[in-house]
């Protein structure tokens, strides 16, 4: 049978991020995807390309989720930016009485688009305690935790076992390329043991995507039948050659290529998978 994934999330117009990543990684997957769309993000040229958010209204976001739902039986769902908190609790009730596989990136920074830290006390207290996986980036891992800034795989560690701890039942730390050193590392904690995932730093372009298609990878790999781990692995090799094949674009930030795992796959990426860290409670 088919799998089928269904992404709530914001529009980026300029493809690399957002509900366009997350339906091309599904595809990649041989999943059938739709998505529930939150808000839209466009740019604006006179304003060096910054970003411009616009939210859908809250009733609308409502009625595209329980239209989708009440047509299509989900394998797992993936949220992305929710933008404001109506949509935020719409998804809550919604998943509450589904008890679907959930991938949850905590979007609270969007590259331009500044932050919208006002959801944490939100995404903590209604989001996070139904999460499969969380996939915070550095910022989102500190601010959920309540630290202060993570420079070190043991920083992102600490802010994992939090977020643990607030009831989400896998967190995936993206570190990314922004830990100093040659290798973008991210870690999956299980609550018992942490995995440290690298690959090397390919080239030194920023890339738009790179989060969103991540989590939407995680989510396409569980609903296809992996486990976390394999779905988390997974991820990583198809973020890592998207981004080593991203296209340019005239706002500065590059577009992650979501097939290139598939077509265009580099020699340079190599993802290496530490052997699990248990970790003492
Ligand atoms: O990468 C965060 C993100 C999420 N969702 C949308 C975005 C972005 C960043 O550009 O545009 C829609």
């Amino acid at each position: 049978m088919t799998a089928k994934v269904l992404t709530i999330a914001g529009s980026d117009v300029s493809g690399g991020a957002g509900l366009e990543a997350d339906l091309k990684m599904f595809e990649e997957y041989g999943a059938f995807g739709t998505a529930v769309v939150t808000c839209i993000v466009t740019f604006d040229p006179n304003e060096s390309y910054s970003h411009v958010l616009e939210f859908i209204a809250p009733e609308v976001v409502t009625r595209q989720l329980e239209s989708t739902l009440s047509v299509h039986e989900f394998d797992a769902i993936k949220s992305g930016m929710l933008g404001s908190v109506d949509s935020a609790l719409v998804l809550a009730e919604k998943l509450r009485s589904n008890e679907l596989p959930y991938v949850f990136d905590p979007v609270l920074v969007c590259k331009g688009a500044g932050t919208m830290v006002d959801l944490k006390d939100l995404f903590v207290e209604n989001l996070v305690p139904l999460a499969t996986v969380i996939t915070p980036n550095l910022e989102e891992a500190a601010t959920l935790a309540g630290l202060d800034p993570i420079d070190s795989v043991e920083g992102m560690i600490e802010a994992a076992r939090i977020i643990h701890a607030q009831g989400a039942q896998n967190v995936v730390v993206k570190g990314g390329a922004r830990l100093a050193g040659d290798d973008a590392i991210d870690i999956l904690f299980d609550g018992e043991t942490v995995t440290t995932l690298h690959s090397p730093k390919v080239h030194e372009k920023l890339v738009n995507g790179a989060g969103c298609s991540f989590a939407s990878s995680i989510a396409a790999g569980i609903a296809t039948g992996m486990s976390i781990r394999e779905a988390v692995v997974a991820a990583k090799e198809q973020v890592a050659h998207g981004i080593a094949a991203c296209l340019d674009n005239a706002t500065g930030v590059a577009s992650l290529f979501h097939p290139a795992a598939r077509t265009a796959p580099s020699s340079e990426v190599v993802v290496t998978v530490d052997e699990p860290l248990r970790i003492a409670r």
